[in-house]
């Protein structure tokens, strides 16, 4: 398998965490979306990052679907995301808002690394942010319930490594007081910071359009 795209992306980093916790070789192509645009239009025709080349030449694109293949591959005793019930709703509850403040905060990016100032809109980057911070609330009150434990309680789930990819992503680029505005949140993700995939894979941003 081939994962296609830059680990600064939280969308990108949260497959491969996956791969790596699960003991799954893959090739990681270092590719970006500003420099090797052209060559990831080849294999994702959104021109975006994550995409999963499978060993067949099947093309994934979209990082829930690349975790939902992952997850099928390894059988429901093995995945990553709880197979059923109130668990599974959880974890699909939290990443729903991980994610979205992750598209918020990397909207934010764009808007001031892609606009030129004059062209910047102040509401809608305050939009932006208000949209950001209310999905991070959330999952810092859930990080308040569970104390030391994982977000789903005591199983490692698909909900931590996406939420602890998010934050460090919004710390590293819109967001560097994360830790103390949500401190839960922040503890939670540096605790999954110390494991090996995730150590393996920390990678500093690379801002967009910047070669
Ligand atoms: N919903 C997508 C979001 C992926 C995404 O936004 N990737 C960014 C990199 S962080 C990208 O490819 N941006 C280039 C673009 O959309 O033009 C997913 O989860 O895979």
């Amino acid at each position: 398998m081939k994962l296609i795209g830059m680990l600064d992306s939280p969308f990108v980093r949260r497959v491969a965490i996956s791969l790596q916790l699960r003991d799954l070789p893959y090739e990681h192509c270092n590719w970006s979306v500003g420099r090797d645009f052209d060559r990831i239009r080849a294999f994702s025709p959104l021109g975006r990052v994550p995409a999963l080349v499978l060993d067949d030449g099947e093309v994934l694109t979209e990082s829930s679907a690349l975790l939902d293949y992952v997850d099928d591959r390894l059988g429901p005793a093995r995945a990553l995301l709880p197979p059923t019930g109130r668990p599974r709703r959880d974890a699909l509850r939290l990443m729903a808002h991980a994610i979205g403040a992750a598209e918020k905060g990397r909207d934010q990016i764009y808007e001031r690394a892609m606009r030129p100032a004059e062209k910047q809109h102040a509401p809608w980057a305050l939009r932006l942010e208000t949209q950001m911070h209310g999905a991070l609330a959330v999952l810092e009150g859930v990080a308040t319930q569970r104390g030391e434990g994982w977000l789903l309680g005591d199983v490692f789930s698909q909900a931590d490594i996406t939420v602890a990819c998010v934050a460090t992503f919004l710390g590293d680029t819109v967001l560097p007081d994360l830790a103390v505005r949500y401190p839960q949140l922040g503890a939670h993700t540096a605790r999954c910071e110390l494991l090996a995939p995730f150590a393996a894979t920390r990678t500093p941003f690379f801002m967009p359009g910047r070669g």
